[in-house]
């Protein structure tokens, strides 16, 4: 399979996921800035939306996948025997991570882009910051009782995620004093899977620059 990555996003949940899994996925940088990609494609014809992640599968029509949530959920789904990285579907645990996942999404990641980008007014930079402490107060408050990850002791496709979009520095939102948090993302940033993807993700863009210089 072949996923689409940009450097320092949301793709890297997806690069994370694969490593706990074992998957070899083929890896292709999407220049946010300039559009280009880093096997000369043109990402118009792979995205029309222009974002990642997206996952091309290995099948007769190479299917794209998007939305973060949904890949991440196809990989637990179809490679994940033992349901270790998401619950069995139609279970109370799903919903929950199912719902903490969108929460994600919506509430914390897309929360996060304009910020980084500076793009909102005084007033919005302020509501979405706001937003985003909320949001990472309720998470840090679900780590109060000492457990691992958020759903419990094992790591979930959903701490992939969050971890991925932790970009309170770049945003602006001022969250260092949640120290269940901060200890969270510490933890996962240990893990041997993150360090994999960040490694790879490192040397796929450099291997873009390359290429364009
Ligand atoms: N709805 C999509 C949004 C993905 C998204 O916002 N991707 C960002 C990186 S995290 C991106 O590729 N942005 C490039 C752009 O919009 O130009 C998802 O949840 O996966």
């Amino acid at each position: 399979m072949k996923l689409y990555i940009a450097e320092a996003t949301c793709s890297q949940a997806v690069q994370v996921i694969a490593n706990e899994l074992g998957l070899d996925l083929e890896l292709v940088h999407y220049n946010v800035y300039d559009k280009s990609l880093s096997n000369g494609g043109d990402f118009s014809h792979v995205n029309k939306q222009g974002y990642v992640p997206v996952l091309e599968l290995d099948t007769p029509d190479q299917d794209r996948l998007t939305e973060t949530v949904v890949i991440l959920s196809y990989l637990a789904d179809r490679f994940d025997k033992d349901a270790r990285l998401a619950p069995a579907r139609g279970t109370p645990e799903r919903w929950k991570l199912e719902q903490l996942l969108v929460f994600t999404a919506t509430e914390l990641a897309q929360k996060h882009i304009p910020l980084m980008r500076k793009l909102l007014t005084e007033e919005g930079t302020a509501f979405n910051r706001a937003k985003l402490v909320n949001g990472y107060t309720a998470l840090d408050t679900l780590l109060a009782d000492g457990r691992p990850y958020l759903t419990g002791d094992g790591f979930t496709i959903l701490d992939a995620y969050v971890w991925a979009t932790m970009w309170h520095k770049r945003s602006g939102a001022e969250i260092s004093h949640l120290k269940n948090l901060m200890a969270y993302q510490a933890r996962i940033d240990a893990r041997p899977s993150v360090q994999k993807a960040l490694r790879e993700e490192a040397e796929t863009v450099a291997a873009h620059v390359a290429r364009a210089a």
